[in-house]
């Protein structure tokens, strides 16, 4: 007997086949409800999962941002998911991977809202609003990557009433920006190509070839930004990355200021 999954679950074999044959989401491991699909990859990469593993799953009990933040993730309607990496780089430049992802997410989005931007460090934002979060855990071998879990979390279709009331202006979905649903296969098959191709380039040639990419995609270069971290706050204007991936901010007394953690807000605006 088959069992109909109900035309709201994400179409799981269309997704397996469209990725067979490709690097990143050659094997999928698909969940109704897990805690969070980075603490599963992570699981399973320790159990030796092979590069390219993709864990999805419908909702997430326990999705997690940065420092220990909450993701949202409401069920059926978004993707949720997390990818199993082995690249052969030291642990102090595994932060780039989330900067390669913040790229393929952007140009994932653009498909079908051209106006969506990365916002440093690696959100991606339209209209100043948050659609995708990316948090990316590393398991180290002395100072090299064991492997790294890059997880993304997409707001697909999800519209303002599914978002608690504080988040309502901070968040919003493909769908809204784009005025119509999102096909939640069409977009992870996209997303998880751009992910390959700009993965396989930061492999090939370095950071150095995805920080033009990353910085032509920025939401905020030339603005005035504050940013807060733990007991800091630095203030200035947008300059771009350095050559790791800090962001560059030029301040009021014209001198450059590196930022390597922190949560960016904009001059009389959103976080
Ligand atoms: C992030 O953290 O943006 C990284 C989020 C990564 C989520 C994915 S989902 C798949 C994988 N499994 C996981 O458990 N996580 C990853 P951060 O920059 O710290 O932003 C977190 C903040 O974003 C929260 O404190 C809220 O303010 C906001 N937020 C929470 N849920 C959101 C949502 N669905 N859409 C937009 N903003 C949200």
């Amino acid at each position: 007997m088959t069992v109909d999954p109900g035309p709201a679950a994400l179409h799981i074999d269309a997704l397996r086949r469209a990725r067979a044959s490709a690097r990143i989401g050659h094997t999928i491991l698909y969940f109704d409800s897990v805690d969070s699909t980075n603490t599963v990859a992570q699981r399973f990469a320790m159990d030796g999962a092979a590069e390219g593993t993709v864990v999805i799953a419908e909702t997430q009990t326990q999705g997690r941002g940065r420092l220990g933040r909450t993701w949202i993730s409401p069920p059926f309607r978004n993707l949720y998911l997390s990818v199993v990496l082995r690249p052969p780089i030291a642990t102090a430049v595994a932060p780039q991977i989330g900067l390669v992802a913040g790229v393929a997410a952007v140009d994932a989005a653009r498909e079908w809202v051209s106006q969506a931007a990365v916002k440093w460090p690696n959100d991606v934002v339209i209209d100043r609003r948050k659609v995708a979060g990316i948090l990316t855990e590393m398991d180290a071998d002395g100072d090299r990557v064991r492997f790294a879990i890059l997880g993304i979390g997409v707001n697909l279709n999800t519209t303002a009433e599914d978002f608690p009331d504080d988040l309502r202006d901070k968040a919003i979905g493909l769908c809204t920006a784009a005025g119509r649903p999102i096909d939640r296969v069409e977009f992870a098959d996209h997303l998880l190509s751009r992910l390959e191709e700009h993965y396989d380039l930061f492999l090939r040639e370095g950071f150095a070839a995805i920080r033009p990419l990353w910085e032509s995609r920025a939401s905020l270069i030339g603005r005035h930004v504050r940013i807060d971290a733990h007991t800091q706050r630095v203030e200035g204007v947008v300059a771009g990355l350095a050559a790791d991936g800090a962001l560059l901010l030029r301040a009021a007394d014209g001198n450059e200021v590196r930022v390597v953690v922190g949560d960016v807000t904009v001059d009389g605006g959103y976080r």
